[in-house]
Order: structure tokens, then sequence, then C-alpha cells
């Protein structure tokens, strides 16, 4: 076994006893109450789950395993020559919930370099849909196509014992890591480049790869892919795309099957297909003003305008954070070290300033602030990336780290089925009228 797999298992063998352990002696223990308001209202604050990997504050941000993007800028092993963290190393973190060395992360490449090996029918079924399909559709079909490699629900079927569900999870989750950047650049290059393929290049690493299957070739492009696919990767285990895959592996669903379904969510305008909202947003206002770089009075004016028209302004809000987004800062703080001048650039730090103010003044928006997808539209456009469509597909590539780390270690711990109890509105009017609850105490 590998060494990474083996010091995942041996960790993963020492919390379960921990958690045994913590559950006899607390388990009855509360962590807070429901109200009627958070059953209607998307579960808002409702504490309901582990999920080992990353934890969210709302003032602070993301920290994964307990360290901040800053951080992980400093202390993640860095390309030679490079300045941004591999994505590689993040991996290795959430799995592993130890920082690793370069040479751990040397193997790590190197393994996911010899695990992408992705079937002719992958490529076929994609073909299959129209050109035009959505970049996330094609995406999601490319993942279900791969999912005939599947070893976990192989050896499902062969009625293998439970102890070994984590193992199969891993491979599965390993294989499907190494695979995505070919099926998700064969979907830019199909869609956008004539269906011009390019081959992976066997000395790069997995962030610098996926550029330049995508056809990408400058440093700092390579550079942005790494920070890109490092921020995007966890957000704990409550937004849709980490949860649906936590519910969906819940049930035994394979690894492709988990994250296909948490790819499905992640395509909704309120989560990560706001990253393209926010760049059709700004090309649309800076259209609609006939200006290169709209004033302030102009954003002000373009937000009042998206408002009235019962629309939300993307990249703006947030269900949990209460702050700017760090990942929101991380790409600021690339974009001012890269391209200051550029003017989407500048469009974007000047919505930063408009933005916020108004939406306070509405008084019902919880977090007026940035959120990830505000800033990295502009840093694409900037490279050349303007196909807005495709740009989820770059945050999906980058979340299979976080929830397929996370996936493994449910199934180490032995997580079972998730099944919250659900209520009619019938059964609530009968409760406030002094009937019996239909739930238990
Ligand atoms: N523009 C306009 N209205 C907004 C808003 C925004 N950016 N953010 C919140 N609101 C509105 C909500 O729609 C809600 O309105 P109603 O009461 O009329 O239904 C009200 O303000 C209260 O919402 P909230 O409690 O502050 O926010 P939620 O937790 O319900 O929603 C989110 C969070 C992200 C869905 C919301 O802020 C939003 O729609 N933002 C724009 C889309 C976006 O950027 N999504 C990306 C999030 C990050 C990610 O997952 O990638």
């Amino acid at each position: 076994m590998e060494k990474l797999k083996t010091l995942f298992k041996a960790k993963a063998d020492q919390l379960s006893t921990e958690i045994k352990d913590l559950l006899k002696e607390h388990g009855t223990k509360k962590m807070g109450e429901v109200q009627l308001s958070q059953a209607y209202q998307g579960m808002r604050g409702i504490t309901g789950m582990v999920y080992e990997t990353s934890l969210l504050d709302s003032e602070e941000g993301i920290r994964f395993r307990g360290f901040t993007i800053p951080e992980l800028q400093q202390k993640l092993p860095k390309a030679k020559g490079g300045t941004e963290p591999l994505p590689e190393g993040l991996f290795y973190l959430l799995l592993a919930g130890e920082l690793p060395s370069d040479k751990d992360i040397q193997d790590l490449s190197a393994d996911w370099k010899a695990r992408a090996k992705i079937p002719p029918h992958v490529f076929k079924t994609i073909d299959g849909l129209p050109v035009d399909a959505h970049a996330m559709t094609q995406f999601v079909v490319g993942v279900m196509a791969l999912q005939t490699q599947s070893i976990f629900s192989k050896k499902y079927a062969e009625g293998v014992n439970k102890k070994e569900y984590w193992s199969y999870c891993y491979e599965d989750s390993m294989n499907l890591i190494a695979c995505l950047p070919e099926i998700a650049a064969y979907i830019y290059r199909r869609k956008y480049k004539g269906g011009k393929k390019i081959d992976t290049d066997p000395k790069l690493d997995w962030g610098a790869n996926f550029a330049h299957l995508l056809g990408y070739e400058s440093d700092s492009f390579k550079e942005l892919m790494r920070l890109y696919l490092t921020i995007h990767a966890d957000h704990e285990g409550g937004n849709v795309s980490a949860h649906t895959s936590h519910l969906v592996g819940s049930a035994l669903s394979d690894p492709y099957l988990s994250f296909a379904a948490a790819m499905n969510g992640l395509a909704g305008p309120l989560h990560g297909l706001a990253n393209q909202e926010v760049i059709k947003w700004i090309f649309d206002m800076k259209k609609s003003i006939g200006v290169e770089i709209p004033s302030k009075e102009q954003i002000e004016a373009y937000v009042k305008k998206t408002l009235a028209d019962g629309k939300v302004v993307p990249g703006y809000g947030h269900a949990v954070l209460r702050k700017t987004d760090p990942r929101f800062t991380a790409q600021a703080e690339f974009a001012k070290k890269h391209m200051a001048d550029d003017p989407d650039v500048q469009i974007v730090w000047r919505i930063f300033e408009t933005v916020p103010p108004i939406l306070q003044s509405l008084g019902k928006i919880k977090n007026p602030w940035p959120n990830v997808d505000a800033h990295s539209g502009a840093l694409l456009v900037h490279y050349g990336m303007k196909e807005y469509e495709y740009y989820t597909v770059l945050f999906g590539v980058s979340r299979a780290l976080g929830v397929l780390a996370a996936l493994i270690w449910s199934r180490a711990l032995g997580f079972p089925l998730e099944r919250p109890k659900s209520i009619t509105t019938e059964n609530v009017k009968g409760w406030l009228a002094g009937k019996d609850q239909v739930w238990g105490d």
C-alpha cells in the first residue's frame, strides 16, 4: 500500500476509536435546538453533520485542517520557481490531516499521473452530446461515463466486507481526481477550440498540466490554476456540493456517482455557477453602459436595476460567511501581483467598493460582502479565457479534492446512511394547536 494510504488508515483507525469512546460517554449531549424557521428556511445554522476536512468560521472564513489560506500559501509545497501552493499538497493535507513534504507531493503527483487512464468510451459519450450543451452537463456526463471504472461498486457487488469500503473509496477517488483534468479539458477544447485535443505533459504538476491541457501555457496562468484549484477545493460540509456528495455517498453510491451528484449541485446559480453569472453580469453591464470601466455611480445604478428586476447580485452574499471571503481576497492579491491594471479586475474592485453599502441598505441581506465567485472570472478573462459557461467546471475539478477526501473519511469512519426527519405543514399546524408532535422530544 502506498505511503499516503497507509498513513490515512492509521489516522482513520485512531479517530474511529476516539469517536466510539466519545459517543459512548457523550452521545446524548445536545448540540442545539432547531427553530421552526430553520426547518422552513434551508436549515441555516443547524449543526447536524460531521465533515472532517475543513471548517468555516462566519467571521474569519475557511480553515483547511486548521490552516487559513494565507498560511497554506506559505506552508504548502510549491512548484519549482512558483509561489502558489500545489493543489496536490492541499489534498494531502485534507486527507492525512498533516502538511506534506516536497517528496510526499512528488509521490502523489506521480501517483495521479499513473492513474490518469481514461477509457475511450468516456470521450465518445461526451461526443454524443450537442457541442453547445452546457459545460457542466458535459462534465457530469463525462464523470458518469467514467463510473464504469468504479472499483468500489465492483467490490460491493462481490460482497466485500464493510471494513474495506474505505480502501475502494480511496482507489476510486484517487483515480477520479487523476482523470478529471483531462476530461474537463477535453470539454473545453471540444466546445470552444474546434475539438483540438492537447496531450498531457508528464513533466508538469496536476494544476499546471490542467492549464496546459486547456491550452494556456504561460507560467502565470499555471500559477493561477494552482491557486484556483487549491482555494475552491473545500468549504466545510454543509454547502450544496459537499453536502450532496456526503449524502449520496452515505447510500454507498460509489465516488463517481457521489461526485457527479455534487457537480449537479455546483451547477446551480446560487452555488458554483455564480462564477459564470458574475462575469456575464459584468459584461452585460459594460455593454448596457457602453464604457470599458463603468464609474461607481454607473455601477450603483446597474446594481439597483438588477435588484429592482428581482435578481440577485451574483458573487455577493453567503449562507454562512459574514465578512469578505478570504478566497476573494486571495484572488485580489493574485490580481495585484500579476495584472493590477487589467480593466475587468478594476471593475471587480470598483464593484467591491460599491455593492456592499447598497446590499446593506436593504436591511434583509445577512452578508453584503463578496464571495469566492466575485473575482475568479476577471482573472480568467485576463488570460483570454472568456468562455464563462466553462468556469464552473474549473470550480468542479477543484471541489473534487475536498469532497472526495471527505468521502474517504466518511467511509473509513463508517458513517451510516444519512436520513434526517422531515415534517409537513399539517404536522406543524397540529403541533402548534397542541396536538402530539410527530417528532421525538
Ligand atoms: N443579491 C440580492 N439579494 C440577495 C443577495 C444578493 N447577492 N444575497 C442575498 N440576497 C437576498 C436573498 O435572496 C434573500 O431574499 P428574500 O428574503 O427575498 O428571499 C435575502 O437577501 C436574505 O438572504 P440571506 O439570508 O442573506 O442569504 P441566503 O443564506 O439565503 O443565501 C446566497 C446565500 C449565497 C444564496 C445569496 O447570498 C445569493 O443568492 N448570492 C448571490 C449568488 C452567489 O453569489 N452565490 C455564490 C455563493 C458562493 C458559492 O457557493 O459559490
